[in-house]
């Protein structure tokens, strides 16, 4: 039973982000998504259009995802993984290097991200 983390804001739902989970779940048998709260975005420097409960509703009935956690702040990654016992930890490859630090509680993997989307691109988009 071979249990998955990432982490992410998962604003404005889109086939990159779909490809990410796929990708993380395959990679294992139980998927847990650590969802930016409204004021670790902040953090961030990033806003998102749906707040937090909005976009865990949205996460939560993905079919790759088997459990919803709030991302409150950059320190609690060490402790998901031993408080979820996580064999595998998974970003996009926008974050290589970043989480290396995890690699000695778990094996850590950077996916390559899907070209030619993304949220802010989209709502730059939009606003034209
Ligand atoms: N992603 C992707 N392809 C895209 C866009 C996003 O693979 N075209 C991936 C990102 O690499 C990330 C995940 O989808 O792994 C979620 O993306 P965001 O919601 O933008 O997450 P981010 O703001 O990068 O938060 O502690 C880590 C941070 O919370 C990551």
């Amino acid at each position: 039973m071979k249990r998955v983390i990432t982490y992410g804001t998962y604003d404005l739902l889109h086939h990159g982000h779909i490809r990410l989970l796929q990708r993380a779940k395959d990679l294992g048998d139980y998927l847990v998504v650590a969802l930016s709260t409204d004021p670790f975005n902040a953090i961030k420097h990033k806003s998102s259009l749906y707040k937090y409960k909005e976009r865990k509703i949205i996460v939560e009935s993905i079919r790759y995802v088997d459990l919803v956690i709030p991302e409150k702040n950059w320190n609690q990654k060490i402790s998901d993984v031993k408080k979820y016992s996580i064999d595998i930890f998974v970003m996009g490859s926008d974050w290589t290097g970043e989480f290396d630090f995890l690699k000695e509680y778990c094996e850590v993997i950077y996916l390559p991200r899907t070209p030619e989307i993304s949220t802010s691109g989209t709502i730059r988009r939009l606003r034209k």
